[in-house]
């Protein structure tokens, strides 16, 4: 299915006034019969990873810091309403997903995934949840697809287990949930998994989590370090980090996939290339490009929780709606308001193709 002209042609001079070239359309498969809806971070935990996530929060009760909080209240009472679908593969969240015909879940451990845990055990709650994942996908072909968990506090281990989510699982990308033991990616060390990530094709969905220690103070009052901000600011400042640090030209093919509309890194576009030729001039950021350069070749998107027709064409008109992709974020968000949103949103068809599924089967592989 082709875009039509007047789609590209304002996708195109908007990018022109961000200073940035337009890219050629994709090669597109044509539509199955109705709409298709691939919803692109949705979260789900295992046993394995709720016992070890307990283990952990009610070990250190002194800790005060929102993740633990949170934490302690999902494996408080896992028969309430977000442990209960984050557990639950195949009855409540098939029904909703039937119910709104939503056609597939992509699917990621929850947040913060095992980046707490430590790293011997954090092997271990990772490949066995993608061992399930894997499992559940091969029991409903076409429902679901799936991000594999890795932890990073073992990087050449993560990085085996990206050949192997890749190659033996299937699986679809990687899902790290931003900093690991307060370091980004950026850090050389991690890079080993940016390497795997490239050469299997794998994107790496930096999803939030509460922030680092050192952004934690001005986020520790009125919940600021939970989704309602701190979580964004993370990601965000987390995507900004691996971009200046040369990652993107060590490894040009390396695609990363920020939710919540980008995490507002985009909204930046026009002072990030502004503001960081000084800093490029002086030596302090390694990059070859215009941060807008890798916004275009390096990010996707996804509306994840972010229900706003304003942001969504502001996005379409700057990354170019190749790049972006729909989400719902359940279970902590809603699929019947998702995919109102998505039904409803003044884009044109071609546009809501694109958004609600083409872009998340060519960037993830996805076999309909
Ligand atoms: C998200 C939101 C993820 C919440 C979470 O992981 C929690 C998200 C534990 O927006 O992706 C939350 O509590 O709202
Ligand atoms: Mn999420």
């Amino acid at each position: 299915m082709e875009l039509d002209r007047r789609t590209l042609l304002s996708a195109a001079s908007a990018t022109a006034a961000a200073g940035i070239a337009a890219s050629a359309a994709p090669a597109m498969a044509t539509a199955p019969q109705g709409q298709v809806r691939i919803a692109t971070e949705e979260a789900f935990s295992t046993m394995e990873h709720m016992k070890a996530m307990k283990a952990l929060v009610d070990s250190q009760p002194e800790v005060t810091r929102f993740d633990y909080k949170l934490w302690r209240m999902i494996t408080g009472d896992l028969k309430a309403y977000t442990p209960a679908r984050l557990l639950d593969l195949e009855k409540l969240r098939l029904a909703e997903m039937d119910e709104y015909g939503v056609t597939m879940h992509l699917l990621s451990l929850t947040s913060p995934g095992v980046q707490m845990l430590a790293p011997d055990v954090a092997v271990g709650v990772a490949q066995s949840a993608n061992d399930e994942l894997a499992e559940v996908i091969a029991r409903h072909p076409g429902r679901f697809a799936g991000l594999a968990t890795v932890a990073p506090q073992v990087p050449e281990q993560a990085a085996k287990e990206i050949e192997r989510a890749k190659t033996k699982l299937k699986l679809n990308g990687v899902i790290i949930n931003s900093h690991t033991d307060n370091e980004y990616l950026d850090n050389k060390k991690y890079w080993p998994i940016l390497e795997a990530a490239e050469a299997y094709d794998m994107p790496i969905y930096i999803h939030p989590r509460t922030p680092s220690d050192q952004m934690r103070a001005p986020m520790d009052d009125y919940n600021m370090g939970s989704a309602f901000w701190g979580y964004g600011i993370e990601t965000s400042t987390h995507f900004v980090r691996l971009m200046m640090s040369g990652a993107f030209d060590r490894f040009p093919k390396l695609t990363v996939v920020l939710g919540h509309m980008g995490e507002a890194v985009h909204f930046w576009i026009w002072r990030l290339d502004y503001m960081s030729k000084a800093g490029i001039q002086r030596g302090e950021t390694p990059v070859k490009m215009l941060p807008s350069e890798y916004l275009r070749r390096n990010l996707r998107i996804t509306t994840s929780g972010q229900e706003n027709d304003a942001a969504l064409r502001y996005s379409i008109d700057t990354l170019g709606v190749w790049n972006v992709m729909w989400a719902i974020d359940y279970p902590y968000q809603g699929t019947k308001s998702a995919v109102h949103f998505m039904d409803n949103a003044p884009i044109t068809e071609a546009e809501r193709d694109a958004i609600y599924w083409q872009n998340a089967q060519r960037t993830f592989n996805i076999n309909l």
